[in-house]
């Protein structure tokens, strides 16, 4: 997201700002392979050299069945890039602090607490809300209000599956998304730039949507930290700060709740944030793209898709005026 203070966030952050992904790895292995006794005579030439291929040495494993249905054909972003590169101001502002700063984040034991107008409040910890449906891998493009997308396979289920589990009351017209708030945890917590915990939400339909999906997990593992262990939401035709992570909280409500980028600027961050190149923020164009990773002087900026490309999530806002709501 792009706030207004600082002048060191930007939406096109030099490459030189991008800690290698490759770098931090070797680093956390070298350590590991210290401990172990392994590094003998040319041993760490090696090892840098596996670790700029390998994914992570300590991830764990997540494969689930790909669901065809949800695959965009665009080339998939590397996995360096969509660990390195993110938002997740909990963890500081800059694309790169958070792959060096959420190690501190303690993924498990997690728990996520599902209120409000359900007849079936619970209270689920992870191994629970993991089972809930079987898990899926989907290809998805994903694209930041800054300007910026990339496309990552993630892995979960349809949050449609958790909504019939605990049966929402007629009364119920509104999901809401609370994230962890711990300053034990969490350095960019001492930056009030949000009312933390960091907040989203969605009307029902939206939230029933098949596409939008809960998620565990992303390129065959279980979420990075940075990309927002254990789970989180992803709402591939929405602008990516919908999609909330490290979710510990779920309300069912009956008033639209209003989310943290709304408190922070309403006039440029609406409730809706529906990807639309036709509605510019108030401050950038949003017509078109950078899709990380093929970045380069002479590369074109691609056309920005209505819904990003998602146009099944169409009929959920007929008859609206997407330009006041936006
Ligand atoms: N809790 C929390 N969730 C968050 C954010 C954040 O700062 N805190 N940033 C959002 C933004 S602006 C984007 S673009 C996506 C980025 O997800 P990724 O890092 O997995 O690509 O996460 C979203 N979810
Ligand atoms: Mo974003």
């Amino acid at each position: 997201m792009l706030i207004k203070r600082p002048p060191n966030v930007s939406d096109h952050p030099l490459a030189s700002e991008i800690t290698p992904r490759e770098v931090f790895e070797s680093r956390r292995s070298f350590v590991k392979q210290l401990a172990l006794g392994a590094v003998a005579g040319g041993g760490l030439l090696e090892l840098a050299a596996q670790q700029s291929w390998a994914q992570s040495a300590d991830a764990q494993k997540l494969v689930a069945k790909p669901n065809h249905a949800y695959v965009v054909m665009d080339k998939q972003t590397s996995f360096k890039d969509a660990s390195s590169y993110n938002n997740y101001y909990e963890f500081g502002t800059d694309k790169s602090d958070p792959s060096q700063n959420a190690a501190t984040l303690r993924p498990r034991p997690w728990s996520v607490a599902i209120e409000g107008e359900v007849k079936k409040p619970m209270t689920l910890d992870l191994d629970a809300l993991m089972k809930i449906a079987p898990l899926e891998e989907r290809i998805y493009r994903l694209r930041c209000v800054e300007g910026w997308s990339m496309v990552i396979p993630w892995i979960g289920y349809s949050f449609a599956e958790l909504i019939k589990k605990v049966e929402p009351t007629p009364g119920a017209k509104f999901v809401e998304f609370v994230t962890l708030a711990d300053k034990a945890q969490m350095p960019g917590l001492s930056d009030p730039i949000l009312h933390w915990p960091y907040t989203e939400g969605l009307r029902m339909d939206e939230a029933r949507h098949p596409l939008a999906l809960l998620t565990f997990g992303m390129y065959g593992e279980v979420l990075p930290n940075q990309n927002g262990a254990p789970v989180r939401i992803v709402l591939p035709w929405k602008y990516g700060f919908k999609s909330a992570k490290s979710i510990v909280k779920i309300r069912f409500l009956k008033e639209q709740p209003k989310t943290a980028w709304e408190t922070y600027a309403p006039q440029e961050y609406g409730f809706y944030s529906n990807v639309n190149p036709n509605v510019d923020h108030p401050r950038w164009s949003q017509a078109t793209e950078r899709r990380i990773g093929e970045d380069g002087f002479f590369t074109r900026k691609r056309k920005t898709l209505m819904f990003n490309g998602y146009n099944d999530v169409a009929p959920l806002y007929a008859g609206m005026d997407l330009k006041r709501f936006f």
